[in-house]
């Protein structure tokens, strides 16, 4: 009988699996039944926009932490899938920082060419997964719209249920009389709701920096970054302040850890997310902090303590799509039994060896390096298509060096293809002017 392997969540890692095996498949080879759950009624992960925050019409908590007037927040030349190219989905080169409809218009184009959607359950939240005595997984669904509960075996178990979607929410003094909106990233949609507003950011990293150029495109009055640990540090418009971290609120007046305050009209915390397996017993639960090496998984991919379950897209990311399409064309062969998994005290050591070297790194560019390294070790052993990955960590070198630059003109400029060698052309608007993030107004020439 062939095996049965179940795949929870359709976001990118989840449909870079699907993919993985039905390349296999085009090739020749016999693939395992697969089964993809997905929670939402479409596929796309993050990238499939919801208006809706806290819980769904089912009473299951909102995926979605993506928010109206997303742009791409890195270059699209380090993400591009290399069996699957801009250029081939759009039919000519277009510019490197694309809003989040055309991202998941590409996104698409490549899933619905190798024609897998049929073997996902749409609207199918994973309720529960158990491991086997004699091995597998005892698995259990709600299908949401039928309203029904179905428990069923699998050989292998696939985690791609991302881990920017359960919110860090931190609570501060004063927090509970504050008269103003308080909010988490994951519940901001729409940057308008902010204007003429003075907003307050708790956070400094790349949500505090979106979030807040965000605002500031769509008129906020004033934007204040309090930071924990260090500030962002770009050269900011002249209302937008980075300040030390918060102290309390009083009343609607913000007291920072330096004795300045500043009367404020919301507070958005954009202060992380956790990953969070609710469907998951403690003995195939995931934790990790939000790193290059995610604690306990064999080549960033396998769960050590139980070597049929896998997890997908687990790390902190700087290379995203095709590090995802790495990881599932590498653990598609590890299932197909043409990767052998060493005994345990390797994999561990590989975690141990991991999390050194990661330590050791000094800045961002070594980072980039490394996890460039990580997604082409995955590749070298897999038929995954290869890539030019010093292209890509050019790409993203570039990338930090007009942030620093200017921050509100990054998103400008174009940057060199990996896979095609094309020199992407600039937009027709630049960002800080191009109010209408649609797919139709980006592609216009
Ligand atoms: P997700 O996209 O989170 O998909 C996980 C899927 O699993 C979802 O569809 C969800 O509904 C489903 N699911 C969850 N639980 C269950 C369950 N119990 N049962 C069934 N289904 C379930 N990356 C970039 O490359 N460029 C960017 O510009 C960028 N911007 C970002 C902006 C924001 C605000 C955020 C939060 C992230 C951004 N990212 C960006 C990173 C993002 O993590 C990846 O691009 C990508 O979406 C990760 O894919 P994933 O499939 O691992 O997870
Ligand atoms: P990150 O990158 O995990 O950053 C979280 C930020 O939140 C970071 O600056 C933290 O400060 C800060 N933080 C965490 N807890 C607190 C408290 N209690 N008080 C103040 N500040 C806090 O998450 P992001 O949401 O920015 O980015 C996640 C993804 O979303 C990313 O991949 C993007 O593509 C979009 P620290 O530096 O630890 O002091």
């Amino acid at each position: 009988m062939a095996k049965r392997v179940a795949i929870i969540g359709a976001g990118p890692s989840g449909l870079a699996q699907l993919r993985a095996f039905q390349s296999a498949k085009d090739k020749g080879a016999e693939i395992p039944e697969i089964v993809c759950f997905e929670k939402q009624s479409d596929w796309g992960g993050l990238w499939n926009y919801s208006w809706r925050t806290g819980v769904d019409q089912y009473g299951n908590q909102c995926h979605g932490s993506m928010y109206r007037y997303l742009w791409s927040n890195g270059p699209k030349e380090g993400l591009e899938f290399a069996d699957y190219t801009f250029e081939e989905h759009f039919g000519r080169p277009i510019a490197s920082y694309p809003p989040r409809a055309v991202l998941f218009d590409y996104i698409k184009g490549r899933v619905e060419k190798a024609g897998v959607r049929n073997m996902i359950r749409f609207s199918t939240n994973v309720r529960d997964v158990r491991a086997q005595d004699s091995g597998g997984f005892e698995l259990t669904s709600r299908n949401e719209i039928n309203d029904t509960e179905q428990t069923e075996f699998f050989d292998h178990v696939i985690v791609a249920t991302g881990h920017f979607s359960a919110p860090n929410i931190p609570e501060y003094p004063g927090f509970d009389a504050y008269n103003g909106r308080i909010l988490h990233a994951h519940d901001f949609r729409d940057a308008r709701e902010f204007t003429d507003k003075d907003v307050l950011i708790l956070g400094s990293s790349y949500s505090a920096e979106d979030i807040g150029s965000q605002c500031w495109k769509y008129g906020a009055k004033t934007i204040t970054v309090a930071y924990r640990t260090a500030p962002m540090g770009y050269a900011w418009p002249d209302n937008w302040k980075e300040v030390p971290a918060l102290d309390r609120m009083e009343g609607r007046t913000a007291h920072f850890i330096d004795d300045t305050s500043k009367d404020i009209d919301a507070i958005i915390l954009c202060t992380g997310y956790k990953h969070h397996f609710p469907f998951l017993p403690d003995d195939l639960r995931l934790k990790t902090v939000n790193r290059l090496t995610a604690a306990d998984l064999y080549k960033g991919v396998v769960w050590n303590k139980n070597p049929e379950m896998f997890y997908l897209g687990m790390q902190d990311q700087w290379y995203t799509f095709n590090m995802f399409d790495a990881q599932a064309w590498w653990v598609r062969d590890c299932i197909m039994d043409r990767i052998p998994l060493p005994n345990a005290s390797v994999m561990a050591q590989d975690v141990v060896t991991r999390t050194a070297e990661e330590d050791a790194l000094e800045d961002d560019y070594s980072c980039i390096i490394t996890q460039g390294a990580y997604t082409q070790e995955l590749i070298s052993e897999t038929d995954y298509p290869s890539f030019d990955i010093d292209a890509s960590n050019k790409a993203f070198f570039e990338w930090k060096a007009h942030k620093k630059h200017n921050i509100m003109t990054f998103r400008d400029h174009g940057y060199t293809s990996p896979m095609t060698g094309q020199t992407a052309p600039k937009h027709h608007t630049a960002w800080k002017d191009a109010l209408d993030d649609s797919l139709e107004s980006y592609l216009e020439t």
